[in-house]
């Protein structure tokens, strides 16, 4: 269902273009996502976090039971996410790659009970050709990989079949090797390199240009200190012309600055999540979607009044 719907939030703003920064010029903001079908998402948009896993580092555990998962992703619709990204792996650091067949034991069921119920997309966080072929059989509309296509060298042909949407996110490593991984020379043009070549590696395999979502990848092989540039240089990646997406929603870093108890969590993800909006972010990943609803529509709003003359 959700393949074939006009899902638009008429409640958020659109971003027109990125404030400017020394990292580089204004560009103009994409305002609306095309997938699939007749599927349009506007832009800057929410994307709702699952995680249908015993082990995810915040809501590991909460949502194994389908009928609990399928229940919180149409609360966080409601709540204004325009789409809900499930995942059956957890990618913490040091977390062990699961099996696919257990991958989709987990995710399918959920996919199965949530596609009648859910009127926007479903994005799959998967490193996986074969896991995503089955979920975008099952109707998914995007494959979220944190790999950034390094993982498995069928992915980008398994999307392209699908005409399916797809998250390119920049780490090193794997999740059990990443944290080692974390020293760059140009930490900002390194990762806007990968991201261009993994870009291109995605058309060349026939995905649509339209349809690719790049992520900078924050806390995957990424400091403390990484993590922050990379938001504050947030405009270098926006200049590659893709849609960026952003994942802060409670990492560590925001643990380690803001503090640990849950309203210091979501304090300091919304505010992450604001600064990620305003240097151009166009989608990001949260687990508390009706605070950042609001939270980046005041940050649209300021971005678009940074591109305008006030007389
Ligand atoms: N972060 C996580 C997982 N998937 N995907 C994208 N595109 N960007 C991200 O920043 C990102 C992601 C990690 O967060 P979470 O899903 O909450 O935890 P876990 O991987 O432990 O399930």
């Amino acid at each position: 269902m959700a393949a074939t719907t006009v899902h638009k939030k008429p409640t958020l703003l659109s971003l027109e273009a990125t404030p400017s920064s020394p990292h580089g010029p204004r560009r103009q903001q994409p305002r609306l996502l095309y997938l699939k079908g007749r599927t349009v998402i506007r832009l800057p948009a929410v994307m709702g976090i699952l995680n249908v896993t015993p082990d995810s580092f915040s809501d590991g555990g909460r949502y194994l039971d389908p009928s609990k998962a399928v229940d919180h992703a149409i609360k966080m619709e409601a709540e204004g996410a325009s789409i809900i990204d499930i995942g059956g792996e957890s990618t913490r650091p040091g977390a062990a790659e699961v099996p696919a067949d257990e991958e989709l034991r987990r995710i399918l069921p959920v996919i199965r009970a949530l596609q009648p119920k859910l009127g926007c997309p479903i994005s799959v966080d998967t490193r996986k050709a074969s896991v995503a072929e089955a979920v975008l059989a099952e109707g998914a509309s995007i494959i979220n990989d944190v790999s950034g296509l390094s993982f498995d060298p069928a992915m980008a042909r398994t999307v392209a079949r699908f005409d399916a949407g797809l998250v390119i996110m920049h780490m090193r490593g794997t999740p059990a090797t990443m944290a080692r991984m974390a020293r760059y020379r140009d930490l900002i043009g390194e990762v806007k390199n990968a991201l261009a070549h993994a870009s291109e590696r995605a058309l060349e395999a026939g995905v649509k240009r339209s349809r690719i979502i790049l992520d900078p990848g924050i806390g995957f092989a990424k400091t403390l200190g990484h993590n922050l540039k990379l938001l504050v240089a947030l405009p270098s990646i926006v200049e590659l012309g893709y849609p960026v997406l952003v994942g802060v929603s409670r990492k560590s870093f925001v643990r380690t600055l803001s503090g640990a108890s849950p309203e210091q969590l979501l304090m300091g993800s919304a505010a992450a999540a604001a600064i990620a909006i305003f240097n151009g972010a166009s989608i990001v990943r949260v687990h508390d979607v009706a605070p950042t609803v609001a939270t980046i529509k005041m940050a649209a709003a300021l971005a678009k009044a940074a591109t305008r003359r006030i007389r």
